[in-house]
C-alpha cells in the first residue's frame, strides 16, 4: 500500500440534508486524514470539467444542474490506500446496490442523488484535487496520534 490522498465531495443533497458532520465523522472514525475542506458552490465550467468522462451520457446536463444547483462540501483525505478505501466507505454508485454500512447503503436511495464523490484512482484523484484545490489549500500534518497508528 502507498500513501495516497483523494478528492472526495459532498454533493448539494448531502448538504441540504445537514449530513456533513455524519459523512465527516465516517472519514476520520476510520483513520484517514484530512488535509484539505472548503464549501463552495461550483460554477458550470468547474462541474463540467469534474464530470468530463461523462460528457456524452444522457444524464449528464441533469448531473451538472445539480452539483451546481447549492454548496457542496469539497474534501482532500490523505492515507494508504485512501483512494480504493473511500470508495469502499462510500458504497456502489447505485444506493439501492449499496451494501448496508456504507455511506450510500445507509443514507440514499436515488442514483442521481447519491450524497457523495469519492475519485476512482490515482489519476482520476490527481486530476481532481488539482482541479477543486490550489496545493495553498492543502495541509502536511502529523496528527498527535502519530505514534499509535501503523507505520
Ligand atoms: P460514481 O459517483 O460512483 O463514481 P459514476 O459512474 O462516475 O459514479 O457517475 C457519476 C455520477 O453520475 C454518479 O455518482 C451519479 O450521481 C450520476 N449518475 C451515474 N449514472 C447515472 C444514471 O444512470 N442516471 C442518473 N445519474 C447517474
Ligand atoms: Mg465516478
Amino acid at each position: 500500500m502507498t500513501l495516497e490522498r483523494t478528492f472526495i465531495a459532498i454533493k448539494p443533497d448531502g448538504v441540504q440534508r445537514g449530513l456533513v458532520g455524519e459523512i465527516l465523522l465516517r472519514f476520520e472514525r476510520k483513520g484517514f486524514k484530512l488535509v484539505g475542506l472548503k464549501q463552495l458552490i461550483p460554477s458550470r465550467e468547474l462541474a463540467e470539467k469534474h464530470y468530463g468522462v461523462h460528457r456524452e451520457r444522457p444524464f449528464f446536463s441533469g448531473l451538472v444542474d445539480f452539483i451546481t444547483s447549492g454548496p457542496i462540501v469539497a474534501m482532500v483525505w490523505e492515507g494508504e490506500g485512501v483512494i480504493l478505501g473511500a470508495r469502499k466507505l462510500i458504497g456502489a454508485t447505485k444506493p439501492l446496490e449499496a451494501e448496508p454500512g456504507t455511506i450510500r447503503g445507509d443514507l440514499a436511495v436515488d442514483i442521481g442523488r447519491n450524497v457523495i464523490h469519492g475519485s476512482d484512482g490515482i489519476e482520476t484523484a490527481n486530476f481532481e484535487i488539482g482541479l477543486w484545490f490550489k496545493s495553498s489549500e492543502l495541509n502536511d500534518w502529523n496528527p498527535a496520534d502519530h505514534c499509535w497508528r501503523v507505520e
